[in-house]
């Protein structure tokens, strides 16, 4: 039964699992590039620490040894010194270089084709979605809040499918291979819109307006919780995002317009 649970939690929802030592699994470009990026200063992290380990022992070994004249009187050299000044640098330059396009990419907004507005609240989150113009000609925006689904109300349900402290009462769908524009802001205090897998996180501000791009590769469901510390309840307003089909999605909204 634990198997099959463990087996559906992996297959419908993006969410982090007991003991997880790596990332969720990246669902746009941006969180691919972190992801590569987190692997290549692992492997130069690494590296340093064993090369590292290695000098110690080496020195602490030769300097044991009194009979060892050359390291006994070994004091200064310049050229180890400019390799070990030269290195380093070289060392942080090919750290800089991914970081700073990883920087840029992520900030990069390019001609969003439908805008989803995000209001934090202590201690929900509001949603709206008013430029949809391609499915409805009337006026109107969608405007809907989430709020986290109590454990009371899992347990009608038997838990069965739900994860704790992580579902809502609505879920925001979104298209998938859509550029799609997030603004962001919040009513009362700061709060962060975060979900792992698309590697966004953007604060809300009261009195701001913030942007950031999203562009989704592959359908699911996406788990994210507010990741600013904003009062008693912070743990308490998850992020629920279905991903579909751009043609679903557009089916879905006029549905709701209706
Ligand atoms: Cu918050």
């Amino acid at each position: 039964m634990l198997k099959l649970l463990n087996f559906s939690v992996s297959w419908f929802g993006e969410v982090a699992e007991n003991f997880q030592q790596n990332f969720q699994e990246p669902a746009t470009s941006e969180m691919d590039g972190i992801y590569l990026f987190n692997c290549h200063l692992l492997f130069i992290i690494i590296s340093i620490v064993l090369l590292i380990w290695w000098l110690l022992y080496v020195i602490c070994d030769n300097f044991l040894d009194n009979s060892n004249n050359l390291v006994f009187n070994f004091t200064h050299a310049s050229s180890i010194e400019i390799i070990w000044t030269t290195i380093p640098a070289l060392i942080l330059l090919s750290l800089a270089s991914p970081s700073f396009s990883l920087l840029y990419s992520l900030d990069e907004i390019t001609n969003p084709e439908i805008t989803l507005k995000i209001f934090g609240h202590q201690w929900y989150w509001s949603y709206e979605i008013s430029d949809y113009k391609t499915c409805t000609n009337e006026n109107k925006s969608l405007k809907f809040s989430c709020y986290l689904l109590t454990n009371d109300f899992l347990k009608d349900c038997n838990n069965l499918g739900f994860f704790r402290l992580l579902e809502t009462n609505k879920r925001i769908f979104l298209p998938s291979n859509t550029h799609i524009r997030l603004l962001v802001t919040a009513i009362d205090v700061l709060h962060s819109w975060t979900i792992p897998s698309f590697g966004i996180k953007i604060d809300a501000c009261p009195g701001r307006l913030n942007q950031a791009n999203l562009f989704i590769k592959r359908f699911g469901v996406f788990f994210g919780q507010c990741s600013e510390i904003c009062g008693v309840n912070h743990g308490f307003m998850p992020i629920v995002a279905v991903v579909c089909s751009s043609s679903s999605y557009y089916n879905i909204i006029y549905e709701l317009t209706l």
